[in-house]
């Protein structure tokens, strides 16, 4: 038995629907109210210490971070395998995963919340605000640098360079090669960065690649197409259905 904690807009959340949809898995699908703190909840943080989503639980084990989730659902169902089989291949898979963590993953919150969860906390004086960002076990300072006013310019342009680095490391990646990002085989790694990039273009900032990575462009529509797509992404999954997006 599989339950899956998280929100529909959560782009790590949508890495591991698209995993579940692509294996066939059957999974209970939890969301859980952002808004109202329920990934802060007691009952929550005694599944996943870091108060963020996803979580995973398969027959009763907790098993906490996105990617860490891909290659554990990787390994248990095995069936239609998403990883290289040599331990070559398997590092540099793990190689893009640890950079999608460490750039572009990161990068995407800047704007994501500048442009729309901040209107989450607007209502809130600066008490209730300071609160509201120690509550969180893992993102405590993300939230007291943003504060009321929102990330400064210097900070939204640093996490464009990011998306722009990642867009290009892609492109390189997929000229010459393809269809998917480590050649033929469709791997954790196209999972694991589809939502953000799917994110920069709801956010109105897919002109960072579209004039000059077509590989990439080509990329997004193929991933598009797969059926795990649609799945991942029912009604008001994306920001910009859920926000005015400036
Ligand atoms: N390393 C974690 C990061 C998860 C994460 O940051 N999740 C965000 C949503 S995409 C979250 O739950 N944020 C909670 C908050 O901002 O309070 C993973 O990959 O699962």
């Amino acid at each position: 038995m599989i339950e899956l904690y998280n929100f529909p807009a959560s782009t790590c959340s949508q890495k591991v629907r698209l995993c579940l949809f692509e294996k066939g898995l059957e999974f209970t699908d939890t969301i859980l109210n952002s808004a109202k703190g329920e990934h802060l909840a007691p009952e929550y943080l005694a599944l996943n210490p870091n108060g963020v989503v996803p979580t995973l639980v398969h027959d009763g084990v907790p098993i906490i971070d996105s990617s860490v989730i891909l290659e554990y659902l990787d390994e248990v169902f095995p069936e239609i395998s998403m990883m290289p089989k040599d331990p070559v291949g398997r590092a540099r898979l793990r190689k893009w995963l640890r950079f999608f963590e460490e750039v572009p993953t990161v990068a995407v919150r800047f704007p994501t919340f500048n442009q729309a969860l901040i209107n989450n906390f607007k209502n809130l004086s600066e008490e209730e605000f300071a609160n509201a960002a120690d509550s969180r076990p893992l993102r405590r300072d993300f939230y007291r640098r943003m504060g009321l006013d929102g990330f400064s310019g210097a900070e939204i342009e640093k996490a464009l360079g990011d998306i722009r680095l990642t867009a290009e490391r892609m492109e390189a990646a997929l000229e010459g090669a393809g269809p998917w990002i480590m050649g033929a085989q469709f791997t954790l790694a196209d999972m694991a960065i589809a939502p953000s990039i799917d994110r920069m273009e709801d956010l109105g900032y897919a002109h960072l690649w579209h004039s000059d990575c077509p590989n990439l462009v080509d990329w997004l529509a193929r991933m598009k197409q797969r059926p795990s797509y649609d799945k991942t992404y029912y009604a008001k999954t994306r920001i910009s259905e859920l926000y005015p997006i400036k």
